[in-house]
C-alpha cells in the first residue's frame, strides 16, 4: 500500500517538472520533500541510507528523495518540485550557505514549513523563511579536531588544510572552529595552505598531491571531512611516505572508513557527526504539521575519537 504510493507519488514528480500536479494529500501520511544535496561522501551516503531505512520501515510516513549532484540549482528545482506536489514538510541540506531566500519564500507562500538538515544558511537569510535547522555544531568540530591534530603532531608543524565545499557552512564553521583553536593556542603551528577538496576523496586526493609537491615539510593533515583524509591518505602513501607517522591526520564524520584508516596506524583521529537523523526530522516534521513551536536548531551530539581507542571504538560503530 505505501510502496503503491511511492510509486504514484515518483511518477508525480517527474510529471511536476512540466506542469504542476494536484497535491497527494493523504491525512494518515506525513509527506517529506527530502531533498538530497548529492552523493559526494561515505557521510552523505550514511545520511541517505538512514532515511531510505525509516521509509521502508515506517507506513505512517513517506520520504521523497532526490539528489542535486552537488548543484545548488538542481536542488532549487527539486525543491520547486515538492512545493507543486504540495508536500506537508520540505527537509533539505542547504549545499552552500547563500542562495536560497527566493526558493524559500515560495515554500512558505505555499504553507509548507522547511527543516534545513546537516547544513546551515548564512545569516543573512531571514530566519523566519525556514523552521529549523537540525544540525552538529561544526565551530566546535572545528576546534576539537584541532586539537586531536596538535596532540598527534607533538605542538609543533606546519598543517595542510582540507577545505569541503566552497559555500557550505560545514567547511566555512569547521575552517572558522579549526584556525581559531590553532591562532589562540598553537604558536608553534602553522597552517601552510588551506584548499577546497570538494568533500570527496578524489579530489582531497588531488588537493594533497599539489601540496606534496609544492612543500618540503608538511607535519599535519586536516581535512574537513574523512573522505578527503582517505584520499589525503592514498596521495601521501603514493609519495612514499607514511601517513599517521610522517603526516598526522584528523577529518571529520565518524565514518567506518576512518576508524579503519585508524586501526591500520594511517590516521589519528576524527571528530563525529551524525548521520542518522530521520527520526529527527520526521519528529520534528510532525510538530510543525500539528502547528506546535520548535527549537530554532536543534544540535547533535557528536563524538571526538583518537588512533588510540580506534580498535575498541570500530566495534561499535554503525554507518
Ligand atoms: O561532513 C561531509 C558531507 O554537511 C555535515 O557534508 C555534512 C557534510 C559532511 O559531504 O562529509
Amino acid at each position: 500500500m505505501k510502496k503503491t504510493l511511492a510509486a504514484v507519488l515518483s511518477a508525480a514528480m517527474a510529471v511536476s517538472m512540466i506542469a504542476a500536479v494536484p497535491a497527494m494529500a493523504d491525512d494518515d501520511v506525513l509527506t517529506i520533500g527530502f531533498a538530497q544535496l548529492g552523493a559526494e561522501s561515505g557521510w552523505r551516503d550514511a545520511e541517505t541510507n538512514d532515511i531510505n531505512t525509516y521509509n521502508e520501515e515506517h507506513d505512517d510516513v513517506e520520504f521523497l528523495f532526490s539528489d542535486a549532484q552537488q548543484q545548488q540549482a538542481n536542488q532549487i528545482d527539486n525543491i520547486r518540485s515538492y512545493i507543486q506536489q504540495g508536500v506537508d514538510v520540505i527537509a533539505f541540506p542547504p549545499v552552500v550557505e547563500t542562495g536560497w531566500e527566493g526558493v524559500l519564500q515560495e515554500a512558505q507562500d505555499a504553507g509548507i514549513p522547511v527543516i534545513l538538515v546537516d547544513r546551515g544558511v548564512d545569516e543573512n537569510t531571514p530566519e523566519d523563511l525556514y523552521a529549523t535547522v537540525i544540525s552538529s555544531d561544526f565551530v566546535w568540530e572545528g576546534g576539537q579536531a584541532a586539537q586531536l591534530l596538535v596532540d598527534a603532531m607533538g605542538g609543533a608543524g606546519k598543517v595542510v588544510e582540507l577545505e569541503g565545499t566552497v559555500g557550505a557552512s560545514a567547511a566555512n564553521e569547521r575552517k572558522e572552529g579549526f584556525d581559531k583553536y590553532i591562532e589562540d593556542n598553537c604558536p608553534d603551528v602553522e597552517i601552510i595552505e588551506s584548499q577546497s577538496g570538494n568533500f570527496t576523496r578524489a579530489e582531497g586526493k588531488e588537493v594533497m598531491e599539489a601540496a606534496l609537491k609544492s612543500y618540503d615539510e608538511i607535519d599535519g593533515v586536516f581535512a574537513h571531512n574523512d573522505d578527503m583524509a582517505l584520499g589525503a591518505i592514498e596521495a601521501i602513501k603514493e609519495a612514499g611516505l607514511k601517513p599517521g607517522e610522517d603526516i598526522k591526520i584528523v577529518g571529520c564524520d565518524g565514518i567506518m572508513g576512518a576508524f579503519e584508516a585508524m586501526v591500520a596506524g594511517e590516521m589519528n583521529g576524527t571528530v563525529e557527526c551524525n548521520p542518522c537523523l530521520a527520526a529527527q526530522i520526521v519528529e520534528t516534521a510532525q510538530k510543525l504539521v500539528a502547528g506546535e513551536e520548535v527549537e530554532k536548531w536543534v544540535k547533535s551530539n557528536d563524538g571526538v575519537f583518537s588512533a588510540d581507542t580506534a580498535e575498541e571504538d570500530i566495534k561499535t560503530r554503525s554507518y
